[in-house]
């Protein structure tokens, strides 16, 4: 989204020197001028992120307590706690990952789970078309259709850069999909829906950037 549209929504601007995160809110709200002291402590060394969240406060996860469902055009719907994840087969890989605003990381490293194997206990029905992606943080959800989801890059991370994933970052699962822009890339995941149609337009979608948000070759930068 432009730097204006993005001004709308809650950001957490990391200047320079040490732990000096910033947290700003809604417009009109002001600077709140809030730390959130462990996902600032995971960002610093990682400088050049921004962390985007569409509410006033970074959602902080409860992992006892997390769930994720899978759902919709499934055989089986299926409850996983963060436990159950961990102990599912993990992929790593490194790939860039890139906002439509501009900015770019490079080489982040992401451990997680394919949906080859995430969708497996669950079984999507024949007629499944796509998944959505459901955020603890109400509205944001995004889609991806089954190909684009299963591809060799795409996965619910759970760990950035050799450690969990930190609240900021979208604690304790988010999707990575690194040939598409940021907006895609669903932070804390509680619920995956298989849709028997892709026509589901995310959070950012529904405010005009393209559903297929291939990097360079949609209506972002
Ligand atoms: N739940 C949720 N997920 C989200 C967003 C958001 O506001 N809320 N912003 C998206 C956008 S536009 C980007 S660029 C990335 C930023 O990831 P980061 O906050 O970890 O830097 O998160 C994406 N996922
Ligand atoms: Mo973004």
């Amino acid at each position: 989204m432009h730097d204006r549209a993005i001004g709308r929504a809650a950001f957490l601007g990391l200047v320079g020197a040490g732990v000096a995160g910033l947290f700003y809110g809604r417009e009109g709200m002001g600077l709140l001028g809030r730390l959130v002291p462990d996902g600032v402590q995971s960002i610093v060394p990682t400088s050049g992120w921004r962390i985007y969240t569409i509410g006033a406060s970074i959602p902080r996860l409860d992992p006892a307590e997390y769930r994720l469902t899978i759902d919709g055009a499934v055989r089986s719907p299926v409850t996983y706690t963060l436990a159950d994840l961990r102990r599912l087969p993990q992929a790593e890989q490194v790939s860039d990952f890139q906002c439509v605003t501009g900015w770019r990381i490079q080489n982040v490293h992401w451990r997680g789970v394919r949906f080859r194997t995430l969708l497996e206990e669950a079984g999507l029905r024949s007629n499944a078309k796509a998944l959505r992606f459901v955020s603890a943080e109400v509205p944001y959800d995004d889609s991806l259709t089954l190909p684009q989801a299963l591809a060799g890059d795409v996965m619910l991370a759970l760990d950035m850069d050799g450690k969990p994933l930190s609240h900021a970052h979208g604690f304790p699962a988010r999707l990575v999909m690194p040939r598409m822009y940021g907006y895609k890339g669903v932070k804390w995941v509680t619920r995956i829906e298989a849709r028997t149609t892709h026509t589901d337009l995310g959070f950012w979608e529904q405010r005009g950037y393209d559903k297929d948000a291939w990097i360079g070759a949609s209506n972002g930068f």
